[in-house]
């Protein structure tokens, strides 16, 4: 018989739970407006075709914040197919097509800081999030799987009983803002190109504006940064 081709770390070694997950969770496709105009399986979504490509597909980030305006910074898992064990924000995922509707992006958010950091969905009231503006990133990540999307930036503040989905997270903390600069060179890791973009060009503005970030939100706009 022919020796086994050696493959890619990403396509051969796909962990059973996240694997499951490519064919199974139904992503929207949009165009560069965000207009929906169709769907694809996650794995479909995040492929790098030879060109460098990616399908454009809808996500959302959820930037998460005690009372006293700490921010929850989590690690991902080494099973995650992408960017496994990067820090980043608290939570990231894709609204999906769910009863043949586009799935709205806050209730996307809700089911995923259930699943995700386990959440109790009753202490997320969709009041307690605000959703600031839109980012379209691309990013090749391994060359295998990576990322193109229209990012919906949502902040979420609340004292909220965290339970982490070790398949998701491997660990997370509570990061206060006049520490946050001195912290993050420490961190044993990469972060997120997504979080890395949005610390560089907006944390600062958000995070210091929490009390009144209703005020600061750009609902209309898509982001390039
Ligand atoms: C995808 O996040 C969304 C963004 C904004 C990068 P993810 O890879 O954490 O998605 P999922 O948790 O669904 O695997
Ligand atoms: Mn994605």
């Amino acid at each position: 018989s022919e020796p086994a081709k050696p493959q890619p770390k990403t396509t051969e070694n796909i962990e059973p739970i996240q694997e499951e997950y490519l064919d199974k969770d139904i992503c929207l496709l949009v165009d560069d407006k965000d207009n929906f105009i169709g769907t694809a399986p996650k794995r479909e979504c995040h492929k790098v075709d030879p060109d460098g490509n990616i399908l454009l597909h809808r996500a959302f980030s959820v930037f998460l914040f005690n009372k006293r305006g700490d921010m929850l910074l989590q690690r991902r898992s080494s099973q995650k197919v992408t960017y496994p064990d990067y820090y980043t924000n608290a939570c990231c995922s894709h609204p999906l097509y769910v009863d043949n509707q586009p799935e709205d992006v806050i209730t996307a958010a809700r089911r995923r800081l259930n699943f995700e950091l386990g959440i109790p969905l009753d202490q997320m009231d969709p009041d307690l999030f605000t959703y600031i503006t839109r980012v379209h990133y691309h990013d090749p990540g391994d060359g295998i799987y990576g990322e193109h999307e229209i990012d919906y930036i949502l902040f979420f503040q609340s004292d909220v009983k965290v339970k982490p989905n070790s398949n998701e997270i491997s660990e997370y903390c509570y990061v206060p803002k006049n520490e946050f600069n001195a912290f993050i060179p420490t961190l044993e890791g990469p972060m997120t190109p997504w979080f890395n973009m949005i610390r560089r060009h907006r944390l600062k503005l958000w995070w210091d504006n929490l009390h009144r970030i209703k005020e600061l939100t750009e609902t209309e706009k898509i982001h390039k940064f």
